[in-house]
């Protein structure tokens, strides 16, 4: 079988034992990998109920068979567990050259359970893996962290790490590569650290085996020439995913103040055009063309890394107009390993419950330095800082006030209002992982092709965006970069797709992955819960309760009526019964027979 190496290392640290996998050529043709392969393994592998934090959840690392390939923007990797914040299922896309490594070294998949007695660095080395001590790097900070494990294996070792968030088991800790490189939002940098599992480091001498070689070669050339001559590329390499500030404040879609409004004063202090005026460099992961890293220095004068995500949860979410200011919240967040989106959306949560009156805080809106502190509190777990770990879910509920706590399933939403953009809501409310933009950005076709409607058509690209962004990409693992913000088109990655493997999958047949691995995703979920309701994938109360009050779109905020009979729509398109639980034929249908047998414990009639 070409494309896939058909291994698997499983790492048991209790035992301190090692094993290899070799799965079945199905479960490749089935699943495709990274989030598929995630899936797939928790499905079968994961005892119900487990504590996230114990030694039974199962931390996965999972490549694909585009990971690593010449190109374009291959050097991705699926981080995922049960997660500590939502309890459901749990993953991240991570730029590494542990993604390359992984594939040098001939593992589709690295698979960790069990809790170590002492902090470990897990060292994989081709067919050979094993444990060295990681006392030293135990409490240092993640990019002193990867400083020293660069030192010790190597500038071209693949590295994944946790810096102290994951070990002080901050529910949205993240896992850590590269100096500036996130992933794993729903926490599964605390899953590393539950299991005292400071870093992953990967090298491999190996290639992966290919079905043709040179078509893969030829197509990755062809891909890279069209990117670099999109129309796009010019401005994109110039401001990246930062150009979205100015984007968001004209569509009156971004989070200010916990995003009791939409559209801030301050903006053009954090703006893309800005950035470009202080920019001092620029960095990629592997194999990328497409640089996204934009680097300034902080107002400590340090170096780090911009994206929108952060600096509007990190900015205009907490009144900070001030980009090197913002610079130094979202280097906090990288050097310590916190998710900026579910840190940003904690802390406004926070710094509104102060203001009104509900929660003792030394901190209120713009006050940078303040903030700054507060993070660290996150961090190490002290006074307040403890609450905040537990991320904006159990905070309000302790807080006593629940609807401007801005999340669905428990992760932090990303950095859009959905008061005018209901399919961007249903986007959030029907991501497998919790509110997260990234299997559907259905904000940028709203804002071109109409905000206010609540209807099919808008159900029915959403699902194809999930298809495509959340499926292929996720499971043949890649950068959707290209496509989104280049217009490749998705052909390019069927053909690269036969090429390394062989398999003569058409895009529907990739989007059937897609399907069972949504199906198989969500049935996760049910297990954990036991059982679902339409109320769990209902997006944050403020958009349906306080209209916003300034901009463009003042007095707009969601219709509860019309947004459930949307989710309706998107439960009926997918298959799924009323109760958001998919229905045993559909699941069947798509192979699942073991998922459709609890399906029928837990669905209810048409
Ligand atoms: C992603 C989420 C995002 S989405 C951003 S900015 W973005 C935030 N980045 C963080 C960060 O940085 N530091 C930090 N401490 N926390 C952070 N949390 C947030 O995490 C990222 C790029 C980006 S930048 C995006 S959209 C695309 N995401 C892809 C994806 O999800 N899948 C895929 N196949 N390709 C993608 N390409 C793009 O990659 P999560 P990264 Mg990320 C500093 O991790 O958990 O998926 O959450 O991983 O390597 O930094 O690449 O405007």
């Amino acid at each position: 079988m070409f494309g896939w190496s058909k291994r698997v290392l499983w790492v048991d640290l209790s035992r301190g034992e090692f094993r290899e996998w070799r799965y079945p050529g199905e479960m490749a043709r089935m699943f495709i990998g990274g989030r598929g392969f995630a899936a797939k393994i928790l499905w079968d592998f994961l005892e119900p109920g487990a504590d996230p934090l114990g030694p039974r959840n199962l931390f996965i690392a999972a490549v694909g068979p585009l990971t690593g390939l010449p190109g374009p923007n291959t050097g991705k990797l699926v981080v995922a567990a049960k997660s500590p914040l939502t309890g459901g299922y749990g993953d991240g896309n991570i730029g590494s050259w542990a993604a390359v490594q992984m594939r040098a070294a001939g593992w589709d998949a690295i698979v960790v359970e069990g809790v170590s007695e002492k902090p470990v660095v897990l060292v994989v080395e081709d067919d050979r893996a094993w444990l060295e001590p990681a006392e030293d790097l135990w409490g240092l900070d993640a990019f002193r962290a990867y400083d020293r494990l660069v030192e010790r294996y190597g500038r071209d070792a693949g590295i994944l790490l946790i810096g102290p968030a994951g070990e002080n088991l901050v529910r949205y800790a993240t896992v850590v590569s590269m100096k500036g490189r996130a992933g794993g939002r729903p926490g599964i940098g605390a899953v590393m650290g539950s299991k005292r599992l400071k870093a992953i480091v990967v090298r491999g001498s190996g290639k992966p085996e290919l079905f043709d070689p040179d078509a893969v070669m030829k197509y990755a050339v062809e891909a890279i020439r069209e990117i670099k001559t999109s129309p796009n590329y010019g401005f994109w390499m110039r401001q990246g995913t930062m150009f979205t500030i100015e984007w968001a404040q004209e569509a009156s879609v971004l989070p200010a103040y916990n995003f009791r409004e939409a559209v801030f004063e301050g903006y053009e202090g954090i703006s893309g055009s800005y950035m470009e005026r202080i920019e001092v460099d620029l960095r990629s992961c592997p194999l990328c063309v497409m640089a996204c890293g934009h680097v300034i220095d902080d107002s400590e004068g340090r170096r780090v890394e911009l994206d929108y995500e952060n600096v509007a949860m990190l900015g205009s979410n907490l009144g900070i107009s001030r980009l090197e200011e913002v610079g130094l919240l979202n280097r906090l967040a990288d050097v310590y390993g916190l998710d900026t989106i579910s840190l940003g959306g904690t802390l406004g949560y926070a710094l509104e419950a102060a203001e009104r009156g509900k929660l003792e805080l030394d901190a209120g809106w713009g006050e940078t330095k303040k903030i700054a502190r507060l993070i660290e509190d996150i961090t190490f777990r002290r006074g307040v800082g403890d609450l905040l770990a537990e991320g904006v879910a159990r905070l309000s509920q302790r807080v006593g006030e629940t609807w401007y706590a801005m999340h669905v399933k428990g992760l932090e939403v990303s950095a859009y209002d959905c008061r005018a953009a209901p399919g961007m809501a249903l986007a959030y409310a029907t991501s497998p992982i919790g509110a997260h933009h990234k299997d559907a950005w259905m904000i940028g076709w709203e804002v071109q092709h109409g905000r206010t409607e609540y209807n099919r058509e808008k159900v029915r690209k959403l699902i194809w965006m999930q298809r495509f962004r959340g499926g292929l990409f996720e499971t043949a693992v890649a950068c959707r970069f290209p496509v989104v913000e280049t217009g490749l088109g998705l052909e390019h990655y069927v053909r690269l797709f036969q090429a390394a493997t062989g398999l003569s999958y058409s895009l529907d047949d990739i989007f059937t992955v897609a399907d069972r691995v949504y199906a198989l995703i969500r049935m996760i979920w049910v297990r954990e819960h036991g059982g679902w309701s339409i109320e769990k994938d209902m997006p944050p109360e403020r958009w349906f309760r306080d209209p916003l009050t300034k901009g463009p779109l003042k007095g707009a905020k969601l219709d509860r009526d019309r947004f459930i009979d949307m989710l309706r729509m998107y439960y009926e398109e997918r298959g799924w019964a009323p109760n958001g639980v998919p229905r045993p034929d559909t699941l069947r249908s798509l192979g699942l027979d073991g998922a459709a047998e609890l399906a029928e414990k837990y669905t209810i009639p048409r």
